[in-house]
């Protein structure tokens, strides 16, 4: 075994196993596969439960330690001579209904394969490197997203998180249950978790780095985020007895707040505003609707701007509900948010030791690493994804990019867990 002196020689680099990573890419994506060539691996499914025993059997067969907590994080351990915190390293394997194979999944697979080629090139870290796949990062079953890592990270207490319930009435301890009852022998830590560092690669879901034809991003932030679940309640009636002025209608109601707000967050031209998921109740085509229940995600990288739409944005939906009533529940508010300086040159430099052009990018989608960079230093590598398609089935990253990306990961941890 290499010590940590003779660490400087060792290039675990050269000791990513290329085919292996692209095959076990392949492997995962056929847990919850699609036939439009997609995934739909909603966090703590059957399709993430039977990912999940891949990863365990195949760290295991890498000599790596599985272990797990309260709420399903998975965490493949290599271990450090030195008693100290872990350095961490992964992504997420949960995906939305219509996703794409590569987001989350290319970190926690490039993650495993750069810590294998550490232990191949017959390294000893001093600290233990941890792989880690984060329990329910996309929010498309339970929400809010990023539970996992937001948890490890002291954020949010287990007991927060397990009574929240999905669309069908589960809740997350259930389903964690069924996840953690499936895992053969893999011990249980408490939350929250100790890191001494956190890096997440991960497709960009951009178009930056494809445009500058540049293979690797420098992550230098995440744009903040405020997230919404409203419920307009109005009176069911018949579509065509109830006249204009009796009428209590949900439906319409919800449109106008939806009108109204998307129009204030024009205020800021780079302000994102999405309504992704819309409910009608009862859904019925000549009853007036009585209800309408619908999300609200905004996006925005300067605080003060998101600051002024936390306050506008309840005032509105109130201003426009007429006579319904409107419930307006925020379930998420993450500023933006800076990547540590010091590890983004180690990456910078991995990459530069590898030939490799990078470039700096901000992230405009939510990671994992938003959590993390709260308790400690944390930073992202991005790769392109072809016109920078996600959340969608044709979403698509090149190999030689996945195989660079884990290069870059062995050679940052081997620096990181010696530090
Ligand atoms: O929504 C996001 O930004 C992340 O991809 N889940
Ligand atoms: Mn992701
Ligand atoms: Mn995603």
């Amino acid at each position: 075994m290499t010590t940590a002196t003779a660490l400087a020689t060792a290039d675990p680099a050269g000791h990513v196993d290329a085919g292996r990573l692209l095959a076990r890419l392949d492997a995962l994506a056929r847990h919850g596969a699609r036939a439009d060539g997609g995934v739909d691996r909603p966090a703590l499914g059957a399709a993430e439960i039977a990912a999940r025993a891949d990863l365990v059997a195949w760290g295991r067969a890498s000599g790596l330690t599985p272990y797990t907590d309260g709420l399903a994080n998975l965490f493949l351990r290599l271990p450090g001579f030195a008693d100290a915190a872990p350095v961490l390293v992964g992504s997420h394997i949960d995906s939305q209904p219509t996703g794409g194979r590569f987001d989350g999944t290319v970190g926690v697979l490039a993650a495993l394969a750069a810590v294998e080629a550490i232990r191949a090139a017959g390294i000893r870290p001093k600290r233990p490197i941890e792989v880690v796949a984060w329990m329910n990062e996309e929010a498309c079953r339970f929400a809010p997203g990023m539970m996992g890592s937001e948890a490890y990270a002291g954020l949010k207490t287990v007991d927060q998180i397990l009574p929240i319930k999905d669309a069908a009435g589960t809740t997350v301890g259930e389903a964690a249950a069924a996840v953690l009852a499936a895992d053969r022998d893999v011990p249980l830590r408490p939350l929250p978790g100790r890191a001494h560092a956190f890096v997440e690669a991960h497709i960009e879901q951009g178009t930056v780095l494809e445009a500058a034809g540049v293979p690797l991003g420098i992550v230098t932030g995440i744009q903040g985020t405020r997230r919404y679940r409203i419920r307009v309640t109005g009176e069911a009636a018949h579509a065509g007895t109830t006249a204009r002025s009796d009428r209590r209608d949900a439906l319409m109601a919800a449109m106008r707040m939806i009108a109204a707000v998307e129009d204030l967050t024009r205020e800021a031209a780079d302000t994102l505003f999405t309504v992704g998921l819309f409910e009608v109740k009862p859904n019925a085509p000549s009853v007036i609707p009585a209800e309408a229940f619908f999300s609200i995600d905004v996006r925005q990288a300067d605080d003060a701007v998101l600051d002024r739409l936390g306050t506008a944005i309840p005032e509105t939906l109130a201003a426009h509900a007429g006579p319904c009533s409107v419930d307006v529940r925020e379930i998420a508010h993450a500023p933006s948010v800076a990547f540590d300086e010091g590890l983004r040159c180690t990456l910078s430099k991995a990459a530069a030791a590898l030939g490799a052009p990078a470039m700096d990018v901000f992230s405009a989608a939510g990671h994992d690493a938003r959590s993390l960079a709260r308790v400690c230093p944390t930073a992202m590598l991005f790769i392109p994804c072809r016109g920078g398609v996600s959340h969608h089935p044709s979403e698509h990253a090149e190999a030689e990019h996945i195989v660079l990306a884990a290069r870059v990961l062995a050679t940052t941890l081997a620096r990181l867990a010696d530090g």
